[in-house]
């Protein structure tokens, strides 16, 4: 990882990660009448090695903004409930049919189709438990739910994906491509933030500049998982690369190339960080994010 001068995104992703993955292990004990097989499911993809990006972003911003830490872990964990439920979704033979994920076999691999497709079900409905029981007050719970729903919806992440499937806009250009990721992938990452600053008590102007961060960093991460995917080592990303390009998928280095892409991204990543001058200097742990993304090698 990049190293900022005064704030290691290392040192504080390590022990982030572990509070987070703390946390999403002791949600997903249940002693309730869930099925054994279906909460190992769950667990296998949610607790499996991942960036926690989302997570990362949702405790980085509640601190820009003034808060507390420990109010967002919820919120922290919800994101992450929801991107593990659309990757083992996106990984079904109905879907994306990968054999690979986080560096192992997939969740139908292992556990089979109808049970992944559960596991998924039953990650996304307990997002929005964790979400509404565990974010005080109950206003603020209310307005967070409202948020992620909107996110993981119809009108972002599922209909991104929905268009990506049915190749719509296969035939555009850049545009076209960044109208599917905007919500396909921008859509999470910008909820993320958008659930720290709400828990914090954000005001408009801090809003502002985490959705300008945001909108920014999401275009940024998806263009250097485009570039990933053609110069990237499977074993390094965990996942099968080159997929999207030898399935014929709209890619950005597809499009523009590589040093075109990479040009994008650079400049994506400083508008990114220039938007977060309002936040200063509490936003050093966002700064060194962005700047993650741009240089990530998985
Ligand atoms: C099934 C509703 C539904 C949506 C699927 C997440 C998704 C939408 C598709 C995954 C395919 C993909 C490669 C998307 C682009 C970027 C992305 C979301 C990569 C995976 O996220 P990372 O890199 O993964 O943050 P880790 O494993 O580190 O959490």
């Amino acid at each position: 990882m990049v190293e900022s001068t005064a704030f290691s995104l290392e040192r504080y992703s390590l022990a982030a990660r572990e509070r987070v993955n703390g946390a999403l292990d002791a949600y997903t004990r249940f002693d309730d009448g869930c099925p054994a097989q279906l909460s190992e499911a769950m667990r296998y993809s949610l607790l499996a090695t991942g960036k926690r990006l989302r997570p990362l972003l949702a405790l980085l911003a509640v601190e820009a903004c003034g808060g507390d830490e420990s109010a967002a872990m919820p919120a922290a964990c919800a994101v992450e409930m929801i991107h593990a439920y659309s990757l083992i979704h996106d990984d079904l033979p109905a879907m994306d049919d990968d054999d690979l994920r986080r560096g192992r076999p997939t969740c139908h691999k292992v556990y089979g189709e109808a049970l992944a497709i559960l596991a998924g079900d039953a990650l996304l409905t307990l997002a929005f438990e964790v979400l509404a029981r565990d974010v005080q007050p109950p206003v603020v719970a209310a307005e967070c739910c409202a948020l992620l729903a909107r996110a993981a919806g119809c009108s972002a992440l599922v209909g991104g994906q929905a268009d990506d499937l049915a190749g719509q806009f296969s035939d555009g250009g850049v545009e076209a491509l960044m109208a599917i990721h905007r919500r396909k992938t921008g859509a999470m990452m910008l909820v993320s933030l958008q659930l720290g600053a709400t828990i914090a008590g954000a005001d408009e102007r801090q809003l502002a500049a985490l959705t300008e961060y945001g909108q920014c960093l999401g275009l940024a991460f998806q263009i250097t998982d485009d570039l990933l995917d053609v110069r990237g080592e499977t074993q390094a990303m965990g996942k099968r690369v080159n997929k999207d390009s030898d399935r014929g998928k709209l890619t950005y280095p597809g499009l523009l190339g590589i040093e075109e892409s990479t040009r994008r991204a650079e400049a994506l990543v400083a508008r990114a960080t220039l938007a977060l001058e309002p936040l200063e200097p509490q936003a050093a742990g966002l700064q060194a994010l962005a700047l993650y993304v741009l240089h990530r090698n998985h």
